[in-house]
């Protein structure tokens, strides 16, 4: 009898441990990929940061506003290689990245349903703005 209680508590404590792991994990790669929480809007102007990590930048997709002034910050930590270039066809817009530091980029207001593309020297590595 003690015996299937323990085994019902290890059980039990199994299944609860991993539907926690999966959720924060879930929670954290949403994160990774969409985040609303890199917008902020102050006046007629939005701001947004995009960070560079690894091989990426992130969030490799941002929702923002249309029809208004945007002061984008790229924040670089470290990075080096064909990611310190960074290519935004929709603006003409074509800089070396410094390895640390934040670089403002001007978008201006764009209609809704555009959508912004940035990507590394290669071409590789997107991320994007989608406008709405
Ligand atoms: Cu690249």
């Amino acid at each position: 009898m003690k015996n299937i209680i323990i085994s019902t508590i290890i059980a039990g404590a199994l299944i609860v441990g991993s539907v926690m792991f999966s959720y924060s994990y879930t929670n954290s790669s949403a994160s990774i990929t969409k985040a609303a929480d890199n917008v902020s809007i102050s006046g007629d102007e939005q701001f947004i940061t995009i960070n560079t990590k690894g091989s990426r930048f992130l969030p490799e997709i941002t929702i923002a506003q249309a029809n208004m002034k945007t002061a984008l910050t790229v924040i670089t930590d470290g990075t080096f290689g064909c990611k310190a270039t960074l290519v935004i066809p929709a603006i003409n817009y074509r800089n070396n990245l410094p390895p640390f530091g934040e670089t403002a980029i001007q978008i201006p207001p764009q209609q809704a349903g555009a959508v912004i593309y940035g990507v590394c020297g290669m071409g590789a590595h997107n991320f994007s703005i989608d406008f709405n």
